[in-house]
């Protein structure tokens, strides 16, 4: 059987493949394994200092598989085993994730690409809240990244009239990062990606954790959590490096460590 999910590397970037094309790289319980035991060989590899997760084919992911659905099946279940492992180890992947949205991300596979650090698009490609569509909720965290990506008036109208957000638009919003032909998608999140890998990963990786834990709190709180992280940043020896760097007036020379 063809693996749903491909894995290349090449430097520190790390290219992770949604592969099924046939249905629009429509997301099953195999896909959904492999994807997850994909994001935890990043997280755990020290060489890999940086991800970018894209599509087979024309589309991004058509979210559920929903062919895939036999039998007794609790929604909640689903969503808890198979969608919430995935985009909580994107986030807590403490390095830097690139999609590379080659062509639409809908239901489930729009909140993949939302969960991602950085969005690379092709001209055409689209975000759909495809589950109105369907009389169902946006889940897997759709909820949570679009209204801060967005906005909360902006949500409302994605989520209720489940119309394609294209691309160049999306990133008017400031939900996409680059916008570029089709061809060029690829490359381009490679690139932003090589960029990354060659960075100081911890201090990203902590970057990270402070972006997200500080949506939730005030500002001294913020503060305060900052300062605890530059603790940990500050004995890096990327920061030593990038300190060297700064004064012999040269570019750094990140380990990653
Ligand atoms: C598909 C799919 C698909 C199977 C295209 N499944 N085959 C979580 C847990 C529990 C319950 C349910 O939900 C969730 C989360 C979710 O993700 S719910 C949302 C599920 N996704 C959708 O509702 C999107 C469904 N797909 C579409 O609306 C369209 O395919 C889009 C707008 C993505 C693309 O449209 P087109 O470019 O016109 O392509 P197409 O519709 O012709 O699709 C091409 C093929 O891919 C086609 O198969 P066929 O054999 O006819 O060539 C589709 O059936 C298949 N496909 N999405 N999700």
């Amino acid at each position: 059987m063809d693996q749903t999910v491909l894995w290349e590397q090449e430097g520190g970037v790390a290219t992770i493949t949604l592969n099924r094309p046939e249905v629009l790289n429509a997301v099953n319980d195999r896909m959904a394994e492999e994807l997850l035991e994909a994001l935890r060989r990043a997280e755990r590899e020290p060489e890999v200092r940086c991800v970018v997760l894209t599509g087979a084919g024309r589309a991004f992911c058509a979210g559920q598989d929903l062919r895939a659905r036999e039998g007794e099946f609790s929604y909640a279940q689903h969503v808890r085993t198979r969608y919430v492992p995935l985009i909580s180890k994107i986030q807590s992947l403490e390095k830097p994730v690139v999609a590379a949205v080659n062509g639409v991300a809908a239901g489930a596979g729009a909140s993949l690409a939302l969960a991602c650090d950085l969005r690379v698009a092709a001209e055409e490609a689209a975000f759909l809240q495809a589950f109105a569509r369907i009389g169902l909720v946006p889940d897997s965290g759709a909820t949570y990244f679009l209204p801060r990506m967005v906005g909360l008036g902006k949500a409302f109208e994605l989520c209720y009239l489940a119309e394609p957000l294209p691309a160049p638009e999306a990133a008017r919003l400031g939900l996409v990062n680059w916008v570029v032909p089709g061809a060029q998608v690829l490359g381009k999140a490679k690139e932003v990606a090589s960029r990354l890998a060659a960075g100081p990963t911890r201090a990203y990786g902590l970057t990270k954790r402070a972006l997200y834990r500080n949506l939730h709190a005030n500002l001294l709180d913020a503060m305060d959590y900052e300062a605890m992280l530059q603790d940990a940043a500050g004995r890096t020896q990327d920061h030593r490096e990038g300190v060297q760097a700064f004064l012999e007036k040269r570019p750094p020379r990140f380990a990653g460590r």
